[in-house]
Protein backbone atom coordinates (compact mmCIF):
# COMPACT_ATOMS: atom_id res chain seq x y z
CA UNK A 1 0.00 0.00 0.00
CA UNK A 2 2.03 2.28 -1.25
CA UNK A 3 -0.65 5.43 -2.90
CA UNK A 4 -4.25 5.12 -1.53
CA UNK A 5 -7.53 6.91 -3.00
CA UNK A 6 -9.76 7.31 -0.18
CA UNK A 7 -13.45 7.97 -1.96
CA UNK A 8 -15.38 9.80 0.03
CA UNK A 9 -13.15 11.67 1.96
CA UNK A 10 -15.01 14.12 3.13
CA UNK A 11 -17.52 12.42 4.70
CA UNK A 12 -17.97 10.95 8.03
CA UNK A 13 -15.64 7.69 8.29
CA UNK A 14 -13.82 9.61 5.84
CA UNK A 15 -12.72 13.11 6.99
CA UNK A 16 -11.19 11.47 10.17
CA UNK A 17 -10.12 8.35 8.32
CA UNK A 18 -7.40 10.29 5.66
CA UNK A 19 -5.88 12.10 8.37
CA UNK A 20 -5.01 8.91 10.09
CA UNK A 21 -4.10 7.41 7.30
CA UNK A 22 -1.46 10.65 6.47
CA UNK A 23 0.21 9.80 9.73
CA UNK A 24 0.82 6.61 8.98
CA UNK A 25 1.63 6.19 5.41
CA UNK A 26 2.79 9.78 5.00
CA UNK A 27 0.88 13.36 3.81
CA UNK A 28 2.28 12.83 0.23
CA UNK A 29 0.61 9.13 -0.24
CA UNK A 30 -2.92 9.73 0.72
CA UNK A 31 -5.08 11.35 -2.03
CA UNK A 32 -8.56 12.85 -1.52
CA UNK A 33 -11.17 12.12 -3.40
CA UNK A 34 -15.13 13.22 -3.09
CA UNK A 35 -17.98 14.47 -4.87
CA UNK A 36 -20.47 15.63 -2.35
CA UNK A 37 -19.51 17.62 -0.11
CA UNK A 38 -16.64 19.10 -1.69
CA UNK A 39 -13.22 20.32 -0.13
CA UNK A 40 -13.29 23.61 1.35
CA UNK A 41 -11.13 25.70 -1.53
CA UNK A 42 -8.17 26.53 0.53
CA UNK A 43 -7.49 22.85 1.16
CA UNK A 44 -8.59 21.43 -2.11
CA UNK A 45 -5.54 23.70 -3.33
CA UNK A 46 -2.88 22.24 -0.50
CA UNK A 47 -4.29 18.54 -0.62
CA UNK A 48 -3.86 15.75 -3.35
CA UNK A 49 -7.21 15.52 -3.78
CA UNK A 50 -9.59 14.88 -6.94
CA UNK A 51 -12.97 15.90 -7.42
CA UNK A 52 -15.37 12.88 -9.23
CA UNK A 53 -18.20 10.73 -9.26
CA UNK A 54 -17.87 7.33 -7.94
CA UNK A 55 -20.56 6.40 -10.51
CA UNK A 56 -17.76 7.54 -13.70
CA UNK A 57 -15.33 5.07 -14.16
CA UNK A 58 -13.50 7.58 -17.02
CA UNK A 59 -12.82 9.85 -14.42
CA UNK A 60 -12.23 7.42 -11.41
CA UNK A 61 -9.35 5.27 -13.01
CA UNK A 62 -7.82 8.84 -14.64
CA UNK A 63 -7.54 9.82 -10.95
CA UNK A 64 -5.72 6.40 -10.09
CA UNK A 65 -3.55 6.41 -13.35
CA UNK A 66 -2.66 9.76 -12.73
CA UNK A 67 -1.67 9.57 -8.81
CA UNK A 68 -0.03 6.17 -9.42
CA UNK A 69 -2.65 4.68 -7.13
CA UNK A 70 -2.51 0.84 -5.71
CA UNK A 71 -4.74 0.67 -3.07
CA UNK A 72 -8.60 2.44 -3.25
CA UNK A 73 -10.92 2.74 -0.14
CA UNK A 74 -14.36 3.23 -1.01
CA UNK A 75 -16.44 5.25 1.25
CA UNK A 76 -19.20 6.61 -1.13
CA UNK A 77 -22.50 5.40 -0.27
CA UNK A 78 -25.89 6.32 0.17
CA UNK A 79 -27.12 4.95 3.40
CA UNK A 80 -30.15 2.86 4.85
CA UNK A 81 -32.56 5.92 5.61
CA UNK A 82 -31.67 7.89 2.71
CA UNK A 83 -31.54 5.26 0.52
CA UNK A 84 -35.70 4.25 1.33
CA UNK A 85 -36.16 7.34 -0.28
CA UNK A 86 -34.53 7.62 -3.33
CA UNK A 87 -33.73 3.38 -3.74
CA UNK A 88 -32.81 3.82 -7.44
CA UNK A 89 -30.26 6.26 -6.18
CA UNK A 90 -29.38 3.91 -3.70
CA UNK A 91 -28.63 1.25 -6.22
CA UNK A 92 -26.73 3.23 -8.59
CA UNK A 93 -24.67 4.90 -6.46
CA UNK A 94 -23.29 1.74 -3.91
CA UNK A 95 -23.44 -0.74 -6.57
CA UNK A 96 -22.08 0.95 -9.74
CA UNK A 97 -19.47 2.49 -7.24
CA UNK A 98 -18.71 -0.75 -6.32
CA UNK A 99 -18.23 -2.33 -10.04
CA UNK A 100 -16.22 0.46 -10.92
CA UNK A 101 -13.84 -0.33 -8.00
CA UNK A 102 -13.78 -3.86 -8.46
CA UNK A 103 -13.00 -3.37 -12.45
CA UNK A 104 -10.16 -0.64 -12.13
CA UNK A 105 -8.51 -2.63 -9.36
CA UNK A 106 -8.91 -5.96 -11.78
CA UNK A 107 -7.73 -3.49 -14.83
CA UNK A 108 -4.66 -1.88 -13.39
CA UNK A 109 -3.92 -4.76 -11.07
CA UNK A 110 -4.18 -2.91 -7.79
CA UNK A 111 -2.54 -4.24 -4.85
CA UNK A 112 -5.87 -3.88 -2.01
CA UNK A 113 -8.98 -2.41 -2.18
CA UNK A 114 -11.32 -1.85 0.89
CA UNK A 115 -15.27 -1.25 0.65
CA UNK A 116 -17.54 -0.96 3.64
CA UNK A 117 -20.43 -3.30 4.42
CA UNK A 118 -22.77 -2.73 6.85
CA UNK A 119 -25.11 -4.10 9.76
CA UNK A 120 -27.88 -3.92 7.19
CA UNK A 121 -26.68 -6.69 5.64
CA UNK A 122 -29.08 -8.62 7.98
CA UNK A 123 -32.91 -8.69 7.90
CA UNK A 124 -35.64 -10.12 10.11
CA UNK A 125 -35.16 -13.53 9.42
CA UNK A 126 -31.31 -13.58 10.83
CA UNK A 127 -31.06 -13.93 14.87
CA UNK A 128 -30.92 -10.84 16.29
CA UNK A 129 -28.82 -11.48 19.33
CA UNK A 130 -25.10 -12.16 18.61
CA UNK A 131 -25.84 -12.41 15.19
CA UNK A 132 -22.99 -14.81 13.17
CA UNK A 133 -20.78 -14.18 10.53
CA UNK A 134 -21.72 -16.75 8.63
CA UNK A 135 -25.99 -16.49 8.51
CA UNK A 136 -28.70 -15.74 6.72
CA UNK A 137 -29.04 -12.41 4.74
CA UNK A 138 -31.88 -11.37 3.77
CA UNK A 139 -31.93 -7.48 4.27
CA UNK A 140 -35.56 -5.62 3.86
CA UNK A 141 -33.84 -2.31 3.03
CA UNK A 142 -32.23 -0.85 -0.49
CA UNK A 143 -29.56 -0.22 1.10
CA UNK A 144 -28.67 -3.59 2.65
CA UNK A 145 -29.57 -4.76 -0.42
CA UNK A 146 -26.41 -3.12 -2.16
CA UNK A 147 -24.85 -4.29 0.81
CA UNK A 148 -25.38 -7.94 0.63
CA UNK A 149 -24.89 -7.49 -3.11
CA UNK A 150 -21.73 -5.49 -2.59
CA UNK A 151 -20.29 -8.82 -0.23
CA UNK A 152 -20.88 -11.09 -3.12
CA UNK A 153 -19.25 -9.37 -5.95
CA UNK A 154 -16.51 -8.79 -3.52
CA UNK A 155 -16.15 -12.45 -2.98
CA UNK A 156 -16.49 -13.01 -6.68
CA UNK A 157 -13.90 -10.77 -7.97
CA UNK A 158 -11.73 -12.11 -5.19
CA UNK A 159 -12.06 -15.76 -5.98
CA UNK A 160 -12.24 -15.46 -10.09
CA UNK A 161 -9.77 -12.16 -10.70
CA UNK A 162 -7.40 -12.68 -7.19
CA UNK A 163 -8.54 -8.75 -6.27
CA UNK A 164 -7.66 -8.24 -2.67
CA UNK A 165 -10.66 -6.82 -1.64
CA UNK A 166 -11.28 -6.41 2.58
CA UNK A 167 -14.62 -5.00 4.18
CA UNK A 168 -16.36 -4.72 7.53
CA UNK A 169 -20.04 -4.97 8.10
CA UNK A 170 -19.57 -1.31 10.11
CA UNK A 171 -22.00 -0.81 12.94
CA UNK A 172 -23.69 2.51 14.00
CA UNK A 173 -20.44 5.17 14.04
CA UNK A 174 -20.73 7.94 16.32
CA UNK A 175 -18.15 10.65 15.69
CA UNK A 176 -17.86 14.14 16.37
CA UNK A 177 -15.77 15.61 13.88
CA UNK A 178 -18.19 15.61 10.81
CA UNK A 179 -22.10 14.66 11.19
CA UNK A 180 -23.31 11.01 9.45
CA UNK A 181 -26.41 11.61 6.78
CA UNK A 182 -28.56 9.67 5.57
CA UNK A 183 -28.41 6.51 8.32
CA UNK A 184 -30.84 5.02 10.94
CA UNK A 185 -27.76 5.29 13.76
CA UNK A 186 -27.35 8.76 13.34
CA UNK A 187 -29.42 9.29 16.30
CA UNK A 188 -26.82 8.30 18.25
CA UNK A 189 -24.64 11.27 16.83
CA UNK A 190 -27.28 13.75 16.48
CA UNK A 191 -28.08 12.94 20.41
CA UNK A 192 -25.10 14.35 22.14
CA UNK A 193 -25.14 17.91 19.94
CA UNK A 194 -28.92 18.95 21.12
CA UNK A 195 -28.12 17.21 24.43
CA UNK A 196 -25.37 20.11 24.82
CA UNK A 197 -27.15 22.83 22.94
CA UNK A 198 -30.62 22.36 24.08
CA UNK A 199 -30.74 19.39 27.06
CA UNK A 200 -33.48 17.95 24.63
CA UNK A 201 -33.87 15.66 21.96
CA UNK A 202 -37.02 13.72 20.23
CA UNK A 203 -35.38 10.71 18.94
CA UNK A 204 -36.66 9.40 15.83
CA UNK A 205 -36.42 5.72 17.58
CA UNK A 206 -38.04 3.69 20.32
CA UNK A 207 -36.43 4.12 23.85
CA UNK A 208 -35.33 0.09 23.82
CA UNK A 209 -34.31 -0.27 20.32
CA UNK A 210 -30.97 -1.80 20.90
CA UNK A 211 -28.41 -1.92 17.97
CA UNK A 212 -24.73 -2.41 17.75
CA UNK A 213 -22.52 0.68 17.50
CA UNK A 214 -18.77 2.14 17.40
CA UNK A 215 -16.79 4.87 18.40
CA UNK A 216 -15.15 6.67 15.58
CA UNK A 217 -11.50 5.95 16.78
CA UNK A 218 -12.57 2.27 16.56
CA UNK A 219 -13.63 2.12 13.72
CA UNK A 220 -10.51 3.57 12.33
CA UNK A 221 -8.36 1.23 14.05
CA UNK A 222 -10.69 -1.85 12.45
CA UNK A 223 -10.11 -0.37 9.04
CA UNK A 224 -6.65 0.24 9.32
CA UNK A 225 -5.60 -3.28 11.34
CA UNK A 226 -8.06 -5.00 8.44
CA UNK A 227 -6.05 -3.48 5.37
CA UNK A 228 -2.68 -4.18 7.03
CA UNK A 229 -4.00 -7.58 7.95
CA UNK A 230 -2.16 -10.72 6.41
CA UNK A 231 -3.91 -12.03 3.70
CA UNK A 232 -3.33 -15.51 4.44
CA UNK A 233 -4.82 -15.25 7.61
CA UNK A 234 -8.19 -14.73 6.03
CA UNK A 235 -10.72 -16.80 5.80
CA UNK A 236 -13.53 -13.86 5.05
CA UNK A 237 -13.05 -10.79 2.50
CA UNK A 238 -15.50 -8.08 1.88
CA UNK A 239 -18.16 -8.29 5.41
CA UNK A 240 -16.43 -9.20 8.54
CA UNK A 241 -18.46 -8.55 11.88
CA UNK A 242 -16.92 -5.99 14.16
CA UNK A 243 -18.49 -4.54 16.89
CA UNK A 244 -17.82 -2.57 20.37
CA UNK A 245 -20.74 -1.69 22.10
CA UNK A 246 -24.76 -2.45 22.08
CA UNK A 247 -27.20 0.10 23.81
CA UNK A 248 -30.89 1.73 23.12
CA UNK A 249 -31.93 5.73 23.19
CA UNK A 250 -32.88 4.94 26.94
CA UNK A 251 -29.20 3.53 28.42
CA UNK A 252 -27.60 6.31 26.09
CA UNK A 253 -29.63 9.05 27.22
CA UNK A 254 -29.19 7.95 31.08
CA UNK A 255 -24.77 7.79 30.49
CA UNK A 256 -25.55 11.43 28.80
CA UNK A 257 -27.51 12.79 32.08
CA UNK A 258 -24.75 11.93 34.06
CA UNK A 259 -23.03 14.87 33.10
CA UNK A 260 -25.88 17.01 32.29
CA UNK A 261 -28.54 15.59 34.67
CA UNK A 262 -31.60 18.12 33.19
CA UNK A 263 -31.11 16.61 29.84
CA UNK A 264 -34.74 15.23 28.49
CA UNK A 265 -35.60 12.97 26.15
CA UNK A 266 -38.81 12.13 23.94
CA UNK A 267 -39.60 9.53 21.41
CA UNK A 268 -41.61 9.61 18.44
CA UNK A 269 -40.51 6.82 16.61
CA UNK A 270 -40.78 7.60 12.44
CA UNK A 271 -40.19 5.51 9.31
CA UNK A 272 -36.63 4.99 10.48
CA UNK A 273 -38.00 2.69 13.64
CA UNK A 274 -38.84 -0.78 11.15
CA UNK A 275 -35.44 -0.24 9.33
CA UNK A 276 -33.73 -0.23 13.14
CA UNK A 277 -36.42 -3.26 14.05
CA UNK A 278 -35.03 -5.29 10.90
CA UNK A 279 -31.00 -4.96 12.21
CA UNK A 280 -29.63 -7.11 14.98
CA UNK A 281 -28.56 -6.16 18.45
CA UNK A 282 -25.59 -7.23 19.28
CA UNK A 283 -23.27 -8.72 16.89
CA UNK A 284 -20.92 -11.61 17.18
CA UNK A 285 -17.51 -10.68 15.80
CA UNK A 286 -15.29 -13.42 17.02
CA UNK A 287 -13.95 -14.25 13.21
CA UNK A 288 -12.60 -10.42 13.06
CA UNK A 289 -11.17 -11.41 16.54
CA UNK A 290 -9.78 -14.84 15.51
CA UNK A 291 -8.64 -13.77 12.09
CA UNK A 292 -6.68 -10.25 12.38
CA UNK A 293 -6.78 -9.83 16.24
CA UNK A 294 -10.01 -7.02 16.22
CA UNK A 295 -10.04 -5.61 20.17
CA UNK A 296 -12.43 -2.52 20.58
CA UNK A 297 -10.91 0.15 23.06
CA UNK A 298 -14.25 2.33 23.73
CA UNK A 299 -17.68 0.95 25.65
CA UNK A 300 -20.96 3.11 26.00
CA UNK A 301 -19.00 4.95 29.50
CA UNK A 302 -15.76 5.54 27.77
CA UNK A 303 -17.18 6.87 24.37
CA UNK A 304 -19.91 9.30 25.70
CA UNK A 305 -17.09 10.65 27.63
CA UNK A 306 -15.52 11.95 25.22
CA UNK A 307 -18.31 12.36 22.46
CA UNK A 308 -19.48 15.24 25.05
CA UNK A 309 -15.91 16.76 25.99
CA UNK A 310 -15.78 17.09 21.77
CA UNK A 311 -18.93 18.17 21.52
CA UNK A 312 -18.66 21.09 24.10
CA UNK A 313 -15.43 22.26 22.82
CA UNK A 314 -16.71 22.26 19.34
CA UNK A 315 -20.16 24.26 20.31
CA UNK A 316 -17.74 26.39 23.10
CA UNK A 317 -21.04 25.48 25.67
CA UNK A 318 -18.80 24.04 28.42
CA UNK A 319 -20.09 21.22 30.84
CA UNK A 320 -20.14 21.58 34.25
CA UNK A 321 -17.34 19.42 35.69
CA UNK A 322 -16.61 17.76 32.32
CA UNK A 323 -12.51 18.29 31.32
CA UNK A 324 -10.39 16.35 29.42
C1 LIG B 1 -27.05 3.44 8.70
O1 LIG B 1 -27.66 3.70 9.76
O2 LIG B 1 -27.60 3.34 7.60
C2 LIG B 1 -25.54 3.20 8.77
C3 LIG B 1 -25.21 1.75 8.84
C4 LIG B 1 -25.56 0.97 10.03
O3 LIG B 1 -24.65 1.22 7.93
N1 LIG B 1 -24.99 3.90 9.89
Amino acid sequence: MKKILVIGATGQIGSELTPALKKRYGEENIVLAYYYPPLPKELAKKEFSVQFDVRDIDKFKQACIDYNIDTIINLAAILSAKGEQEPLKAWDTNINGLINTLEIANELKLERVFVPSSIAVFGPTTPRINTPQDTILQPTTMYGITKVSGELLGNYYFMKFGVDIRGIRYPGIISSMTLPGGGTTDYAVEIFYEAVKNKYYNCFLKADTRLPMMYMADCIKATIMLLEADINNLKHHSGFNVTAMSFTPEELANEIKKYIPDFKIDYNPDFRQAIADSWPQSIDDSCAREEWGWQPDYDLAKMTKEMLIAISKKLQIPISGLTD
